[in-house]
């Protein structure tokens, strides 16, 4: 049993995705994509009521963990992965879509906050000797969508640091080939973020208005309507709206990635960092709190993943 009590290490996520997988080896498998720069596995759940291989049904693809500070979000990933799995209450959903559920997409940076220092933000490769012995490039700086054009730093020194070149980190590799993989039939794209209470959709690297404009915007209010309900309206509620017009401008984002090579709904989402009454927390909510955000998010999921049923 997964504990909300507290915030969860990394290796209690590894843990819990292996009894996951033993325990429910019908619907779900798990993949170990690929072994980071420290040497940690990056890995991901498969979930299909059928046969995930047959590529027949839409996917719902949701990621966390991308900055390593972020505590709140692989939570809400590991949660959808339980709302999938040992307590299912939406059955129409899991058996419509099938489900890429990938709790931390930076396990090096994710587990250097809880050993190393709190704060860091991005992953933890090094290459030598260009990076001044600064290690870490920020992931959603990283991906191939008007790479290192604005709202990033050249400096390896620098949390918003673009990175080498396009993809030159194997974390948004790995992002990158799902989302390629399976481009056709990826229905929603979900990447959670902290903090803000936010719903963002693309465009982040300029102002101009997506293809998709409409639904995104229709859908995005849907999932913020969601989040903010009815015994979760302790948490603020949430803005919807593009990264551009309500943050800043910022390149090489996996949301504008995936929206761009063609994933039609695509959002970050900035989870509350506001805990109930006002308490400012920012990256250090109580963790009394995890369930109640986890809860709401799952309640936008599955808002989302309705809306994106109709659409797809
Ligand atoms: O700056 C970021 O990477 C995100 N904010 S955070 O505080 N979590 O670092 C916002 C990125 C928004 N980008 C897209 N929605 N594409
Ligand atoms: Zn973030």
């Amino acid at each position: 049993k997964m504990s909300y009590d507290d915030y969860q290490h990394l290796e209690t996520i590894d843990a819990y995705m292996e009894y996951i997988a033993k325990e429910y080896p019908k619907t779900t498998t798990l993949v170990t994509a690929a072994q980071t720069f420290e040497g940690l596995p990056i890995r991901y759940m498969q979930i299909s009521t059928t046969n995930f291989k047959d590529n027949s049904k839409p996917v719902i693809f949701i990621e966390g963990g991308m900055h390593a500070r972020e505590w709140i979000s692989p939570p809400t990933v590991t949660w959808a992965i339980k709302k999938l799995t040992e307590d299912v209450t939406e059955p129409d959903l899991l058996n419509y879509f099938d489900w890429i559920l990938m709790p931390i997409s930076n396990p090096d940076g994710y587990n250097f906050t809880f050993f190393g220092r709190r704060l860091w933000r991005k992953n933890r490769s090094m290459n030598f000797p260009n990076d001044h012995f600064c290690p870490g490039v920020d992931g959603n700086r990283n991906f191939n969508i008007a790479w290192n054009t604005v709202g990033t730093e050249e400096d390896p020194c620098s949390g918003i640091y673009a990175g080498n070149g396009p993809f030159s980190e194997i974390e948004t590799q790995v992002v990158r080939n799902i989302i390629m993989e399976h481009i056709s039939r990826i229905a929603l794209y979900l990447s959670m973020h902290s903090f803000g209470s936010l719903v963002l959709y693309p465009w982040s690297h300029n102002l101009t208005l997506s293809y998709n404009y409409d639904n995104l915007a229709k859908v995005g209010h849907a999932i913020a309507n969601a989040f903010f309900k009815d015994g979760r309206d302790i948490f603020p509620p949430f803005i919807v709206g593009s990264t551009s017009e309500l943050l800043y401008l910022c390149s090489g984002s996996s949301t504008d990635y995936g929206h761009h090579i063609g994933v039609p709904l695509a959002y970050t989402i900035e989870l509350p960092g506001i805990a109930p009454n006002d308490d400012y927390t920012g990256f250090d909510m109580d963790p009394q709190y995890i369930k109640a955000v986890c809860e709401s998010t799952w309640a936008g999921i599955v808002v989302g993943a309705r809306k994106a049923k109709v659409l797809f």
